[in-house]
């Protein structure tokens, strides 16, 4: 009698899908982890609230509030997901020994050793992001695009000292950084100029650019917000921006939040559109929610459309670059990491098992009655068997059973913190 997995697999055979080089592709497929689910987006390089135009609700208990119980929790999730971690920092992650603060201006590859040694330990890579957010500078809701140039200067020499670090971090772990830049600078209502914080939006970042680095080794990145809480009205980096910015300067990858733009836009169509004209390009994987940009990913439709796209514009997957980026501080923490990774991982495997140049042809034929014939059947495929056997490879659990680990984990660990 053949296994779940060896009947299923012929099923896709029959559509010209190989499911064995699928698990094998799918197992090589970096996607980053944002650490910023295991403490609601604190940090440890300040006291000061969330601001930045984005908030966590709820207050679920057992929140990482040390490096080293983040690092435990990250673990823990490494354990239950299957695939390919890469590690995802802020910079106000960086781990201070004692009394040696320093200010976002003067951090050094120093203050995220401890971070290089985890991922070095574990044999993963580094992303990395600057913090323009949770800072006594951010003045009048403005950062890099300040009215006020010692405001402009404090977040540029933060930006320059995050590409140092970033090139530290791809030069220990081997693998090259993405870094990327954001900012919630914005105003609640209706400005008087919106160009000139957009023209000193562009100088800043064209200043922090200006940093010496490899080009093989970081990966600059910026991303667009159509709003953010108390930026209603304006946001700088809005989307035309932000593509703007990357398409005029060389080696600035665009990188897309698919909750960062209005809820009928969708960033699966983006995607081809994109890639038509830029090598490489960056996305942060995540849920909308009519405002909200930051729920835990599902596996759903427009997760999976996303995918497709991916995996459709870039067979092997190599000039996209993949982070989660959500934060829900209502639930356990650990399962909200693990079900976004998990899910994400699901809708790769699946638009991995598509019979993608079939579908193709059909509709390059015109041949668009069968091409909708043809989706539909797809749907009812077993992938629950493909991913049950590409988690058994992983050595995690295919099943909800990783779940028992969690609530043994927070009886044990989480609730006595
Ligand atoms: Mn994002």
């Amino acid at each position: 009698m053949s296994t779940r997995y060896e009947s299923a697999k012929e099923l896709y055979a029959k559509w010209g899908v190989d499911t064995d080089a699928v698990i094998k592709k799918l197992k090589d497929v970096p996607v980053s982890l944002h650490c910023w689910q295991g403490d609601d987006v604190i940090g440890f390089d300040h006291d000061g609230p969330l601001t930045g135009g984005i908030q966590t609700t709820g207050d679920y208990p057992g929140k990482a509030t040390t490096p080293e119980q983040l690092m435990a929790d990250i673990d823990k999730v490494i354990s239950l997901v299957p695939g390919k971690v890469k590690l995802n920092l802020h910079a106000s992650y960086a781990i201070f020994d004692d009394g040696q603060f320093a200010d976002r201006d003067k951090l050094e590859p120093k203050h995220f050793k401890k971070w290089v040694d985890f991922a070095k330990e574990r044999n993963i890579g580094i992303d990395f992001n600057p913090t323009f957010f949770s800072h006594p500078n951010m003045k009048d809701g403005l950062t890099l695009s300040s009215p006020d140039p010692e405001i402009r200067k404090f977040w540029i020499e933060h930006g320059k000292a995050c590409i140092r670090i970033s090139q530290y971090f791809a030069e220990e772990t081997g693998v090259p950084c993405v870094m990327n830049i954001w900012t919630g600078d914005g105003l609640k209502d209706v400005p008087a100029d919106r160009m000139g914080p957009r023209l000193r939006y562009k100088e800043s970042i064209e200043a922090i650019l200006a940093e010496p680095f490899d080009k093989s080794k970081v990966k600059p990145c910026i991303e667009s917000k159509v709003f953010g809480i108390g930026v209603e009205a304006y946001t700088v980096g809005s989307a035309e921006f932000t593509l703007s910015f990357a398409a005029m300067h060389d080696g600035c990858i665009p990188l897309m939040d698919n909750g960062h733009y209005h809820p009928t836009e969708l960033v699966s169509d983006k995607i081809p559109a994109v890639l038509t004209f830029f090598p490489e390009c960056a996305f942060h994987i995540t849920r909308g929610v009519r405002w909200d940009s930051d729920h835990v990913v599902l596996y759903d439709d427009e997760t999976l459309e996303m995918a497709k796209e991916m995996v459709r514009c870039n067979k092997e997957l190599d000039r996209v670059f993949m982070a989660l980026d959500y934060f829900d501080a209502s639930i356990n923490r650990i399962s909200a990491w693990t079900v976004g990774f998990r899910s994400w991982q699901k809708a790769l495997l699946t638009a991995l098992c598509m019979p993608n140049d079939k579908l193709k042809e059909l509709q390059d034929s015109g041949n668009y009655t069968k091409l909708m014939v043809v989706q539909e059947e797809m749907k009812m495929l077993p992938i629950g068997d493909i991913w049950d056997e590409y988690c058994k490879e992983c050595g995690v659990a295919g099943d909800m059973s990783w779940f028992d680990d969690v609530m043994k984990y927070e009886a044990d660990v989480l609730s006595k913190r």
